[in-house]
């Protein structure tokens, strides 16, 4: 699957890696696995993101770093490679520095409908993650090349991106993966996974108390709705990025198909993650509120205000919950 990329990387001297905005573990995983493989090839990389890298997550840093890109920045490669997302759109500046120019932009990815304007794509929707998609390029090319590191990264994608190997998109190839992974990095789970979820603020439980309190039921129960406005955050000391996970937790009430995570704390109207356990497609009702994603996660957007966009996307919802019932059963 990889031979073309293999073969064409070779002819470029430095390569822009870029990861989506509002990083999560598996593109930074990626990218830091990614960039690592590259230099150790003598290919010069630099890993780009507009954005914080979570706190949680700051120790791959140390692996390799990502910075905060400029216009210079993106002159001195002569080849991207995005990874995690498949519209340009999800890379922030890039996007825009990009347009117009005749510099290759490659991607690797797991998300459905990909965009067209890559000039080479590894897009595999069945991936658990993209780091399971970097590791079998690294193995392709050469073992040799997983370090301790870039194991450790590339396991810290796998898990964030499964809910710990919990999810549907998790193959035994993909648990196979994790148990080389363990192998070349010498590391037991608890010890990457107590970094990434064991650090909670009790700030941050405050707030995961009151969206516990605002979970409603619509549809015969079978789509649950938490909300986190701006207040919630004040209260409690928070920012937006400490509502992280919480959409899991409408989504384990008995009976419930669908969950989401109503966040109303932006200026420019609520952003809404949604969660599948069944088979509702929430990335069709992403798509009708301007967003996307996958069947069982996706994201949208409403301009609000918060129960309007409850009431719409309750539309939608019962709409695909209505469809599902008759071809399902
Ligand atoms: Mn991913």
């Amino acid at each position: 699957m990889f031979s073309e990329f293999l073969e064409k990387i070779k002819k470029y001297q430095k390569i822009g890696v870029i990861s989506h905005i509002r990083p999560d573990g598996d593109c930074l995983g990626a990218q830091v696995a990614l960039s690592r493989w590259l230099k150790k090839k003598g290919i010069d990389a630099a890993a780009y993101n507009d954005d914080e890298v979570p706190e949680n997550l700051q120790w791959l840093l140390d692996f390799f770093p990502v910075e905060k890109p400029t216009a210079r920045h993106f002159d001195t490669c002569d080849l991207f490679i995005c990874l995690d997302g498949n519209s340009l759109a999800r890379f922030g500046l890039f996007e825009e520095w990009i347009e117009g120019k005749k510099i290759p932009v490659w991607m690797i990815d797991h998300h459905p409908n990909p965009q067209d304007h890559f000039e080479l794509s590894i897009s595999v929707e069945d991936a658990s993650s993209t780091c399971e998609l970097v590791y079998k390029l690294i193995s392709e090319d050469n073992p040799a090349f997983l370090d301790a590191e870039t194991a450790k990264a590339l396991y810290t994608g796998i898990i964030t991106d499964t809910g710990s190997l919990q999810f549907e998109s998790v193959s035994p190839e993909t648990v196979e993966i994790v148990a080389e992974l363990m192998r070349l990095g010498k590391f037991t789970p608890n010890e990457i996974i107590e970094v990434i979820y064991s650090n909670k603020s009790i700030g941050q439980l405050n707030l995961l108390s009151r969206a516990l309190q605002s979970i409603r039921l619509f549809e015969n129960n079978q789509i649950a709705v938490m909300s986190v406005t701006k207040e919630m955050l004040e209260l409690t000391n928070t920012t937006p990025p400490d509502t992280e996970g919480f959409v899991t937790y409408p989504l384990s009430i008995t009976g419930v198909k669908a969950a989401v995570l109503m966040k109303d704390f932006y200026d420019d109207g609520v952003r809404i993650s949604l969660r599948s356990r069944s088979s509702i497609d929430v990335n069709i009702w992403a798509r009708e509120l301007q967003g996307g994603g996958h069947k069982k996660a996706a994201g949208a957007w409403h301009k609000g205000p918060l129960e309007l966009a409850i009431k719409d996307l309750i539309q939608i919802g019962a709409k695909q919950l209505g469809k599902s019932d008759t071809t399902s059963s």
